[in-house]
């Protein structure tokens, strides 16, 4: 051993997993981990912490996860969620899988069995081959089995998760490795930053030349901004390509804000009519699949062109064959695009057809928000919503439910990029707390969530968790006393599957928790609590009682119900 080495304490020469990981996830620009501790990584977050690195601990690692993917999408660093093995393990695979759907960078780290004892199911303490059930669900899945490889796991993992089209990673740690040491020197060696994890991918001149070509062909041209454009970041190359060339948009609903709702451009509001008499519709980081009927049916005028920008190249022709397709990074598609459209000759006849209708459709709508019911029924209640939510034009908006979920994207505008936070691909109910923890968390503004009953009830706990970390949260809850509705009729001695007890009281539930709790009955009441709210930064609810016969099943997307007709005259 050299001199200086022997001058060196015996442990300072030693380094161990715990500390690879973290110093592989501080060297990659991670300072957040959200999570939920116990065997074996508990030490892994009083650890984290003791180096001033931020660790939210939730109640549920369906939440963590959730918080984790939004934390990703928001800030195009893949978000951390840590879970102790097998349940703990299985509840954040919901969110990583819901992440990978979504296209959401994550990276999910977790504590597992150790393998000669799983390979030969010898009964381990949460024995699970979490590996092998993360694989089908993310977009990789990589184990760790030595601590000289913790350095380079990190790195594919942040590679992974951010090149090409983002989603979920499963990295595997048995638990032994995370108190494995090896010396010091060594270890440092071993850890690196990875060159340009998210390089950019030019689309080729061809490929823009013939999108020039049929956007410049056509009389009837709509742009469709998808979660994928916001994801991008290239906010201004998108909102100049819009109006450089006069081309109405429409945007998908956590694309809402990349160009604020208010911009005349804007056919949010009139959705049906663009969709059905386009005829080239450019899709900017939007799927055809379900939410756009597959670009198939009554929705489309059924000769739609599609151009189609997408760094998958296999996204293209999933559903209906794409006329143009551009494969590549939305803001180099974005910008061979305004480079080859410079200068066309602007569809004024049809931009003005269409911001006629949609203003049409906004003043039969704005009636609904200001007329007054014996009960609050969806509109009044957004409608009062939308007019304190006016006033704060970067607060970010999480909303999930059914009822709740499709007239809040309606009513509530959004004037700023990647604030609303809703329930995406999968329309999955939960993903509202985890989303409000992410936002104030990343962002550092004030959240609003508008959340169903049913919705809040999948992660209400983590009101605990809100409260805990003070941070700037006001929910809404929808309360309409059920599933859609709160009105259905009981069957003879059983309760109703789809409606809750009417005697719920959320506002004394987030008060036991330690928020301040609200309940409500008027917009009035209602606009006036959430103003208050917002301003005084603190934790809160507000129970906002909707006519329990106000919903209608599924919401907007009840033809994708299906019923018995056994029986049925
Ligand atoms: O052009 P037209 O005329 O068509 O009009 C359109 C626009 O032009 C117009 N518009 C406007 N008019 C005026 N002014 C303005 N500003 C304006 N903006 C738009 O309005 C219409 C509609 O516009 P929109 O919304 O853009 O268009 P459209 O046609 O709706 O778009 C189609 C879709 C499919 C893209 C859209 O509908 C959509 O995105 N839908 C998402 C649906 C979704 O994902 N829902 C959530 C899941 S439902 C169900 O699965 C639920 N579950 C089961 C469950 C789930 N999901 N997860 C888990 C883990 N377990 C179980 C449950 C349990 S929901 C649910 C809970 C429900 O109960 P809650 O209590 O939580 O909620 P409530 O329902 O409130 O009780
Ligand atoms: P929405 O639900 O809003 O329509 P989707 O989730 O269906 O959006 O589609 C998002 C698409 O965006 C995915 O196909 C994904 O591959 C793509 N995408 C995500 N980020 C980028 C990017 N930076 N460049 C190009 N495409 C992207
Ligand atoms: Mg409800």
């Amino acid at each position: 051993m050299s001199n200086e080495a022997a001058m060196v304490p015996e442990d300072a020469q030693l380094t161990d997993g715990f500390h690879l990981l973290m110093e592989a996830l501080e060297m990659n620009g991670i300072d957040t981990i959200y999570g939920l501790l116990g065997i074996p990584v508990t030490e892994l977050g009083r650890l984290w912490q003791a180096r001033g690195n931020r660790f939210f601990s939730f109640r549920n690692e369906q939440n963590a996860g959730y918080a984790a993917s939004v934390a990703g999408f928001i800030t195009k660093k893949p978000g951390i969620c840590v879970t102790v093995s097998a349940p703990g393990f299985l509840n954040g695979l919901t969110a990583l899988a819901n992440a990978t759907t979504n296209c959401f960078p994550m990276i999910m780290i977790s504590g597992s069995s150790e393998r000669e004892i799983v390979d030969l199911q010898q009964g381990d303490y949460e024995e699970m081959d979490q590996l092998n059930i993360a694989r089908p669900h993310c977009k990789a899945a990589y184990r760790i089995n030595r601590t000289e490889d913790i350095g380079v796991a990190v790195v594919r993992a942040i590679r992974t998760a951010l090149s090409g089209r983002p989603g979920g990673v499963y990295l595997d740690i048995p638990a032994r490795l995370f108190s494995t040491t090896m010396s010091a020197e060594d270890g440092a060696k071993s850890l690196f930053v990875p060159v340009d994890p998210a390089p950019s991918q030019l689309p080729g001149p061809d490929a823009v030349a013939r999108a020039v070509d049929l956007i410049k062909g056509a009389e009837k041209p709509l742009i469709l901004l998808g979660k994928g454009a916001a994801y991008a970041q290239c906010d201004d190359e998108i909102k100049a390509l819009i109006e450089e060339t006069g081309i109405p948009f429409t945007p998908m609903s956590m694309a809402k804000g990349l160009v604020p709702d208010t911009h005349p451009q804007c056919a949010a509001a009139a959705r049906s009519l663009v969709l059905k008499e386009s005829d080239v519709v450019v899709l900017v980081g939007a799927r055809l699949n379900w939410l756009l009927a597959h670009g198939k049916g009554k929705t489309w005028g059924g000769s739609t062109k599609f151009v189609q920008i997408d760094i998958q190249a296999n996204e293209m022709d999933s559903n209906v064959p794409i006329a143009a397709p551009l494969v590549g990074d939305i803001g180099s598609c974005v910008a061979a695009l305004r480079a080859g459209l410079s200068g066309m000759e602007k569809p004024a006849a049809w931009a003005s057809a269409v911001a006629e209708k949609a203003s049409g459709n906004r003043a039969k709508l704005s009636t609904k928000l200001t007329t007054a019911t014996p009960v609050m029924n969806y509109f009044n209640s957004l409608g009062a919503i939308r007019e304190v939510l006016k006033n704060y034009p970067d607060i970010n908006l999480v909303n999930e439910g059914a009822n709740a979920l499709d007239n809040a994207r309606m009513i509530i505008d959004q004037y700023q990029p990647r604030r609303r936070l809703d329930t995406g691909t999968w329309g999955v109910m939960g993903v509202g707390m985890g989303s409000c923890v992410a936002a104030a968390a990343e962002t550092g503004k004030p959240v609003v969530a508008i959340c169903g009953d049913s919705a809040f009830g999948f992660s209400g706990m983590e009101a605990e968790t809100i409260t805990r970390y003070n941070l700037p949260v006001t929910i809404i809850i929808m309360n309409n006393g059920g599933i859609y509705r709160g009105d259905e009729a009981s069957p003879e001695h059983q309760v109703s599957c789809m409606v809750f007890n009417p005697k719920t009281r959320y506002d004394q539930l987030m008060i036991a928790l330690g928020g301040e709790g609200y309940r409500v009955t008027t917009p009035e009441e209602l606009a006036e609590t959430l103003d208050s709210a917002i301003k005084s930064g603190k934790p809160t609810l507000i129970d906002a009682i909707i006519d329990p016969a106000a919903g209608v099943e599924s919401g907007r997307i009840g033809n994708l119900n299906v019923v018995s007709t056994i029986g049925k005259k």
